[in-house]
């Protein structure tokens, strides 16, 4: 197996197709000489020599690892993609916030997980996942965890990437939505989960005619606490905002670290109400010609909050409007209509905020910022919080085009924001020393993509040290991309080349994702990833990460009886259960566990109850703890649900629950 990325990397820039076609064409099994099969067939199938130079830097033989793994939000999925590149090859869908079974998660196994996001003791069954974020260290992906919101339900997961899988679901009880999340400190320090619609706090009712009083807006800080693996609730705390629309959110870094920004949208306070004939909310949400920018002192809250300045409201932390404001903890400084991302620059000294109404990104400068709040606001909104005067904090406005959302940055001192209107995704040079000061604030190209897009991720791009190289646009819309699936068309997720300097870039694949929708996505040197082959010790257990006390090594197996509790202890190895038969009582509760005792890669048993709704994935070594009502009588086959081998089908058994009398 090996990494093609140097060789990639080396043949980049090369232009000529014949050095591609030479370099490529003894791997595709063809000869590269003139007049060879793979030219008949490339001129047959019409293609040029932009496609066939997409080709060659996109196709990954069999056995080839990809360089880079991009994480994506499932959207409403509420789940995770793993997608590799260039290869664009979708390997793995990390379960969240959704049941899955494939995975076993919430059919036996993963409920604690999921229990643990239930909201008011109702288990929510989906996410609307939108952001997620790899840990970080000294501002730089570590390859450790990955963090993921939920916009639906306020809720953020922790993923150990260990094994890819889901160990915590949190919630902030005072409020319903998020969006703003998440995001990392450059140390993980903690995840950012900054809220969207405002809400009465707690989930309290009060009419909308009360919306500028009883309504408020919030973020969150999630302390994480990376030896257990897990948010600590305790060390957490929110703020409360005014009741704007808080939206995306990203952390300083370097000489911005401490700091959080956010855009919103909303100021206007409208509560909509288009029945009544009020403005329907599109048009009473941008009203106004600017918003704000949050701009929040992250250090300084956190040492209000640990002196005692956060009260305790539904088992969370808060810091109230009012302290944050006399604590210099919030400042406001005003933002082009309807501001969609905020996205820090690579060195922390520029924040890119996108106006969705607004063909400009507006540039603010981290310094200024300082200044500004140094030589002391003299204005405030309604609520007392600060506003910083915008001249006096922007560095520069770019006209770039129609719909501008969200901003990623490269290796070379190039932004590239996405243009949702105009369909296509922006190159511009970053003025600033240590970017292309050559260059200056200008826009360099534009580049089609395929269609409506919203996010875009380069490699590492948003953190403080973009890899460049590869841009994916996530589009919305594919229309006519692809075979006509019905009404319900696929999301496109297209590969974009970002190698060449100034205006040239090329959309190299696309990738169709029959599952949304993906909002953003991260991407991630490969060789940073250190996940398990097979969990490290025969016994283990996922939600602890830690060999469990109950594991079942072979020659510990059986079932045991304590008045109505049944016991069930069990292995699996190809290609059998261990024991093949359990008989019960219809009225017992069985604890039933399972140790996959494998030691091969890839050697996965499932187990599967018909009625009993259950089924499980038990990765080798792996031991799963499930409980049962044993409410039916009658003869349940039980097998594996994975083709594990040749004797897979007899890799079964019976539970026999004999009926009350
Ligand atoms: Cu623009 Cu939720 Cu980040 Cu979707 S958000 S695109
Ligand atoms: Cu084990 Cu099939």
């Amino acid at each position: 197996m090996l990494k093609y990325s140097k060789v990639l990397l080396a043949l980049l820039t090369a232009a000529n197709l014949t050095l591609l076609a030479l370099a490529f064409g003894p791997r595709l099994g063809v000869q590269a000489q003139e007049g060879s099969d793979w030219q008949s067939i490339a001129s047959s199938r019409g293609l040029t020599d932009a496609d066939l130079r997409a080709a060659v830097m996109t196709y990954t033989p069999s056995g080839v690892l990809d360089p880079y793994v991009m994480f994506a939000s499932g959207g409403h999925s509420g789940q995770v993609f793993v997608i590799g590149l260039p290869s664009m090859r979708l390997l793995r869908t990390i379960a969240v916030f959704t049941p899955e079974p494939w995975q076993g998660y919430g059919y036996g196994a993963g409920n604690e997980v999921l229990a643990e996001g239930e909201i008011s003791g109702q288990r929510i069954t989906w996410g609307d996942s939108h952001h997620p974020a790899l840990s970080e260290t000294n501002g730089d992906y570590d390859g450790q965890f990955l963090f993921i919101g939920d916009k639906a339900n306020g809720r953020v997961a922790v993923i150990d990437l260990r094994d890819f899988e889901t160990k915590q679901i949190v919630h902030n009880p005072l409020y319903l939505n998020d969006h703003g999340g998440t995001f990392v400190t450059p140390n993980t320090e903690y995840v950012v989960e900054g809220g969207q619609y405002a809400l009465p706090l707690g989930g309290q009712y009060a009419p909308l005619s009360d919306y500028q009083t009883a309504y408020r807006g919030m973020i969150t800080f999630w302390k994480f606490n990376r030896e257990t693996g897990r948010i600590d609730t305790a060390q957490s705390f929110a703020m409360e905002l005014p009741p704007y629309w808080q939206d995306l959110c990203d952390a300083g870094k370097l000489v911005s670290d401490g700091w959080v920004f956010c855009n919103s949208i909303n100021t206007e306070m409208a509560t909509g109400g288009i029945e009544s004939g009020n403005p329907p909310f599109e048009a009473g949400v941008s009203r106004g010609t600017t918003d704000y920018l949050h701009i929040i002192n992250l250090r300084a809250a956190e040492q209000v909050f640990q002196s005692g300045g956060a009260v305790e409201m539904m088992g969370m932390n808060i810091i109230p409007l009012d302290i944050a404001i006399q604590n210099n903890l919030l400042f406001f400084a005003p933002e082009p209509r309807s501001p969609h991302g905020v996205d820090v620059a690579p060195h922390g000294d520029y924040m890119v905020a996108a106006g969705k109404l607004d063909p400009h990104v507006t540039v603010y400068s981290f310094q200024k910022i300082q200044d500004a709040i140094a030589a002391g606001p003299t204005e405030t909104d309604a609520y007392g919080v600060p506003v910083l005067a915008l001249e006096s904090v922007m560095e520069a406005q770019v006209e770039l085009g129609l719909g501008p959302l969200h901003t990623q940055f490269d290796n070379q001192g190039y932004a590239y924001t996405s243009l949702f209107l105009d369909s296509a995704v922006a190159r511009w040079s970053l003025g600033g020393e240590g970017y292309r000061p050559q260059d200056g604030w200008a826009l360099q190209g534009t580049i089609p993509v395929q269609y409506n897009v919203g996010h875009i991720a380069s490699a590492e791009g948003d953190t403080v040290s973009p890899n460049g190289g590869f841009l994916v646009a996530l589009n919305k819309w594919s229309v006519d991309r692809f075979l006509n699936t019905g009404p319900l068309l696929p999301q496109n997720l297209q590969l974009i080349d970002i190698t060449q300097p100034g205006a040239t870039m090329q959309v190299l694949y696309d990738m169709p994702i029959g599952s949304g929708e993906p909002h953003y996505a991260q991407i991630i040197a490969s060789d940073k990833l250190h996940p398990w082959e097979v969990y490290p010790e025969v016994g283990w257990d996922p939600h602890t990460q830690s060999v469990d006390p109950n594991a079942v090594l072979p020659g510990t197996e059986g079932v045991t009886r304590d008045g109505t509790n049944v016991t069930v202890r069990m292995s699996a190895v190809r290609s059998h259960y261990t024991p093949e038969h359990v008989e019960i009582q219809q009225g017992d509760h069985v604890t039933w566990t399972i140790t996959n005792v494998e030691r091969a890669r890839d050697a996965i048993h499932g187990f599967a109850i018909p009625v009993y709704n259950i089924n499980l994935s038990i990765e080798p070594g792996e031991t799963v703890t499930f409980e049962f009502d044993a409410t039916q009588s009658g003869v349940f086959d039980w097998y594996c649900t994975e083709f594990c081998s040749a004797l897979h089908l007899e890799m079964a058994g019976y539970m026999l629950v004999q009926p009350t009398p």
